[in-house]
């Protein structure tokens, strides 16, 4: 039984009703805290262009597809449905992608590492400790040529804790994602150039344990 990433945003999140045509479109979600409330860790001019810009755009092209597609799919015309793919899978995986990451990141001063509890066990468990699970992470993040996210993962068979990436902006299919990191160039370069392990570190200090936790017990962790 496989669980998607999908699974672990509210629909509500990431669709909602359109009153006027009764369509489903996708909505570019509010961040939970202000755009200058991860500082020093990133700093309000990325936040604000990353969440205005790349994901409004992820949105904006995501829902032209699907409505494109939607065209295509009721004038029968298969070849534009196939070629309609490539554009919803990599729109529709920036929004799922970057919908997870907002609400897995938090201000400083509400990045607690637990001491106790599901997720304090797993890690435990899968890593001995959240040290170790950074080092995990850190390397699986700095193992991505080119664009693309380093996810800190359930494995809902395995009963692991896992650290995955995935190229470009291909979701995360099959494993219930705890902690999403974007390692596109445009989510640290502003503040950190090149150098990726300050982006790292400072990522880490904004991390959201509590989210993580949550979306380990509603992925079925049993512990
Ligand atoms: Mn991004």
């Amino acid at each position: 039984m496989l669980r998607s990433s999908v699974a672990s945003i509210s629909r509500t999140t990431l669709r909602s009703f359109s009153t006027s045509s009764a369509k489903m479109s996708a909505v570019l979600p509010p961040l939970p805290y202000g755009y200058a409330d991860l500082e020093p860790a990133v700093s309000e001019a990325i936040m604000t262009l990353h969440h205005t810009k790349h994901h409004a755009t992820y949105v904006a092209n995501l829902n032209k597809a699907e409505g494109d597609y939607a065209s295509a799919i009721q004038s029968q015309d298969i070849k534009k449905q196939i070629a309609l793919q490539s554009a919803i899978k990599f729109n529709g995986g920036g929004h799922i992608n970057h919908s997870l990451f907002w609400e897995n990141l938090t201000p400083v001063k509400s990045s607690v590492i637990p001491t106790s509890g599901p997720l304090f066990d797993a890690v435990k468990d899968s890593f001995g400790s959240f040290e170790e699970l950074k080092k995990a992470s850190d390397a699986t993040a700095l193992g991505i040529q080119g664009s693309g996210w380093a996810w800190i993962a359930y494995n809902p068979q395995s009963k692991k804790i896992e650290t995955v990436s995935t190229a470009n902006q291909d979701p995360l299919l099959g494993l219930t994602v705890l902690v999403g990191i974007d390692l596109w160039e445009h989510a640290f370069y502003l503040d950190y150039k090149n150098v990726k392990p300050d982006y790292l570190k400072a990522i880490w200090s904004v991390i959201n344990w509590k989210k993580a936790e949550e979306r380990l017990v509603a992925g079925g962790a049993k512990l």
